[in-house]
């Protein structure tokens, strides 16, 4: 097997096997060759060219997004990393595991007018949850030279100089795998993009037959912040008190989620699920069409529709039209549950629980008391009377865009993965009820028009 002779090159890849990080992307380049030598002739990986670092950071999030694991992006150094940061704000907005591996000069030549370089260290600043900017191997090409007691200069005249320079070799190689080791239990454990920035020194392209280092897989050491049973006690006081009582689900990935719970929450009729085509649940008595409910309502409408108290999980909420009213008519109470981040999309949050909404449900389903509200019964006759409306309409069109998604989705084969593009398609497709099996994706953390198709690759 062939591999790279540079010691920070062998860390990353031994650390990406223990972690199990398996399908790696790479670009073209001569900086990052040591990594795509590595990983190319490891039979570990699952390695894919994609020439253009836009669409190659677009077509590994795809993957991401599927697998639920950290996919790796190779890159040379210079503007080619900037190439993948609208994938980057992607997955940082929508919660997807990428790792950046970007190759890099050497620091001492950045900054004084060396060809393909930019100062690469911490460059996607807040869109990323970890920046790694890893050191330097000491030139471990002198290691050869001091054992033919000629050295670099600095070891020369040094005393026990071999030992001296491997001490720091080594210290180097510590310190880097300390980093790689952090950046990448951050992306598996808080599922988000991080960077690892690479620095190698030339000659790129040598290779030896085994791997010269050992680089030891850290364990992640995750907070021990908990729910406590009063803040679940809480929620469910005030969610039983509470006559009108609707849940909201946002971008949600297929299979992310015990699906039994949530049915068995909503099975009291007592509630109103909002769902998305995103979200990728799915129950008889929930609401999947939000803005075909919504749409049409005046004033009174709204007052009729305002909840007492709304939960929500998940990702980006798609429907302008549910923002406006949640916003417009706020509940008294808004929780959200979410194992990472809460956003106040609506102004009136008042609790955020992280936790996952799995765990919520199974813990707070013994504490909810059974009931049948006229809220539910009234907007259960809504939702059929504007069902019926919809496929008259349908019937009555001629051949239009919204024609074109009542022909096609029923059409799709089952089980498909559905990526959907931005903007109209994700709106278009949320005033159909999907079939069931299907698994919905759409790039819903930046909404950016751009990398649906290579995503869709991925
Ligand atoms: C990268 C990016 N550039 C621009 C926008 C702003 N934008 C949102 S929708 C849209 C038009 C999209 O047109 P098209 O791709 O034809 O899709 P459709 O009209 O079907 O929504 C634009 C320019 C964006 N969301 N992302």
């Amino acid at each position: 097997m062939k591999i790279p002779k540079i010691p920070l090159a062998q860390s990353i890849i031994l650390l990406c096997k223990a972690k199990g990080i398996k399908h790696i992307v790479i670009s073209p380049g001569s900086r990052s060759a040591p990594l795509t030598i590595g990983f190319t002739h490891d039979p570990f990986f699952e390695c894919y060219s994609i020439v253009d670092e836009r669409c190659a950071a677009f077509f590994a999030l795809g993957i991401a997004q599927k697998v639920k694991h950290p996919v790796a992006l190779v890159c040379t150094s210079g503007s080619a990393l900037l190439n993948f940061f609208p994938a980057i704000a992607e997955a940082y907005y929508s919660d997807i595991p990428l790792m950046v591996l970007s190759a890099d000069r050497p620091k001492y030549l950045v900054g004084i007018g060396d060809g393909q370089t930019i100062d690469q260290e911490n460059v996607y600043g807040n869109h990323v949850l970890y920046s790694a900017n890893l050191k330097l191997d000491i030139d471990f090409e002198g290691k050869d030279l001091i054992n033919k007691k000629e050295g670099p200069k600095i070891f020369k005249k040094m005393e026990n100089s071999l030992e001296r320079f491997l001490d720091l070799q080594l210290s180097v190689e510590r310190a880097n795998e300390k980093e790689i080791n952090k950046a990448m239990n951050i992306s598996i454990a808080s599922s988000g993009p991080v960077h690892i920035n690479c620095p190698f020194e030339e000659p790129l392209y040598e290779t030896i037959d085994d791997y010269s280092i050992k680089a030891n897989s850290e364990e992640h050491v995750g907070s021990d912040e908990l729910v406590t049973d009063k803040e679940i006690n809480e929620f469910a006081r005030i969610w039983n008190e509470s006559k009108k009582r609707m849940i909201l689900v946002g971008v949600n990935a297929p299979n992310d989620f015990d699906r039994e719970l949530l049915n068995r929450f909503a099975a009291d009729k007592n509630t109103i699920v909002f769902t998305k085509t995103t979200s990728n649940l799915h129950h008889d008595e929930f609401f999947p069409c939000i803005d075909k409910i919504i749409a049409p309502l005046d004033h009174e409408g709204f007052l009729e529709l305002q909840p007492d108290m709304l939960l929500t999980f998940g990702g980006m909420i798609v429907s302008k039209k549910i923002k406006a009213f949640l916003r417009g008519y706020q509940p008294k109470y808004h929780w959200h549950i979410d194992a990472k981040k809460a956003n106040d999309t609506f102004f009136c949050l008042n609790k955020y629980l992280k936790m996952l909404p799995s765990e919520f449900f199974s813990r707070v389903l013994p504490l909810v008391i059974p009931s049948e509200t006229e809220y539910f019964l009234k907007w259960k006759n809504v939702k059929r009377q504007r069902e019926e409306k919809h496929n008259k309409y349908l019937k009555s069109i001629p051949f239009c865009d919204l024609k074109v998604f009542d022909l096609l989705l029923p059409s799709l084969p089952k089980k498909a993965n559905l990526h959907l593009g931005n903007s109209s398609t994700v709106r278009y497709a949320q005033l159909f009820n999907m079939d069931r099996s299907l698994k919905v994706y759409c790039n819903r953390g930046t909404s950016g028009i751009d990398g649906s198709t290579s995503t869709a690759i991925g």
